[in-house]
């Protein structure tokens, strides 16, 4: 196969409310991710990193308290969106690291915007408030809503740019939802999956339900992968990390079966916060579910 993978970092952790997230795309590259790239036979150009403006320039309250350094988020997934168009249309697989989940806005318009494509979400969170919804006014906590075009973003223009259609979205892992975010997934015709599911059905016909939800119809597919989907023993560098995650075994399963459906357009890498890592072994596995999402095989 003859892939060319393009990684894009977005040291961004404007989304978020723990600081560190922005060192994730450092620690990923520290942790191997070139060579475990190529050794799913891929090959790889690293375009480095997004411009993102340094916390000390900016306001400390900036944005509204419901969706907290919005102008902020909006110039990242801006510039990001731009980076994964531009890696398309130059025939290279645009590899998205966060950073926190709010980049996925960007990933997402840019993916988009110039095909049809399904989404395939992994994460213990929704990621489905709003700003009238959002406990926190985080805005990692509502990026799948912000690029389907639900909720009022204080004006910010992305609302449905990538022009998603709710039933090509899939969440797989599910098991730390807001009340109202519970209700506006239900309100949806996302398609969601609990860990329960997960427990019931098992990993693989799980996944593949997702992928067939998101590649029906569609162009190809925008995989994220939030690393607190999995549990916390095997991914504990991560800002908000919630008990019964997918296994090491689970969450390379799923990704095997991305590689299979042979729909990937882009692929992103999100929520590593190597201050909270042990010895990096978050980043580390996050470049190892990348390689077996990129087609990495045994034999
Ligand atoms: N649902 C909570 C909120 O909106 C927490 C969400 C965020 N954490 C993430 N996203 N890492 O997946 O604030
Ligand atoms: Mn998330
Ligand atoms: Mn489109
Ligand atoms: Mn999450």
């Amino acid at each position: 196969m003859d892939r060319n993978v393009r990684i894009l970092g977005a040291p961004t952790d404007y989304g978020a409310n723990r600081r560190g997230v922005d060192m994730g795309p450092s620690a990923i590259r520290y942790g191997g991710l070139t060579s475990q790239l190529e050794s799913a036979g891929v090959s790889v150009t690293d375009a480095g990193d997004l411009t993102v403006p340094h916390h000390a320039t900016r306001d400390a309250d900036a944005g509204a308290e419901n969706a907290k350094h919005i102008q902020e988020v909006e110039e990242v997934c801006t510039a990001l969106a731009d980076a994964v168009s531009t890696s398309i249309s130059d025939g290279e697989t645009p590899l998205a690291l966060g950073g926190d989940h709010s980049i996925a806005i960007g990933s997402m318009v840019g993916s988009a915007r110039d095909a049809d494509i399904g989404v395939v979400w992994f994460d213990a969170h929704g990621d489905f408030n709003t700003p009238e919804t959002s406990p926190s006014g985080n805005v990692h906590g509502m990026p799948l809503a912000a690029a389907l075009g639900i909720g009022d973003f204080a004006g910010v223009e992305w609302a449905n740019a990538a022009g998603l259609k709710e039933e090509n979205v899939a969440i797989v892992g599910l098991r730390d939802v807001d009340r109202n975010e519970a209700a506006a997934i239900r309100d949806t015709d996302v398609t969601a999956y609990t860990m329960s599911d997960i427990d019931e059905r098992g990993i693989t016909e799980v996944t593949q339900d997702a992928l067939d939800v998101a590649t029906s119809g569609t162009d190809g597919i925008h995989v994220s992968l939030d690393l607190d989907w999995l549990d916390p023993r095997e991914a504990p560098g991560v800002g908000t990390p919630v008990r019964g995650g997918a296994t090491y075994r689970e969450a390379h399963a799923a990704m095997e079966l991305v590689a299979k459906s042979d729909a990937l357009r882009s692929l992103e890498l999100v929520e590593v916060n190597p201050i909270l890592d042990q010895h990096n072994e978050t980043a580390t596995l996050a470049t190892e579910l990348a390689a077996s999402a990129f087609g990495k095989r045994i034999l």
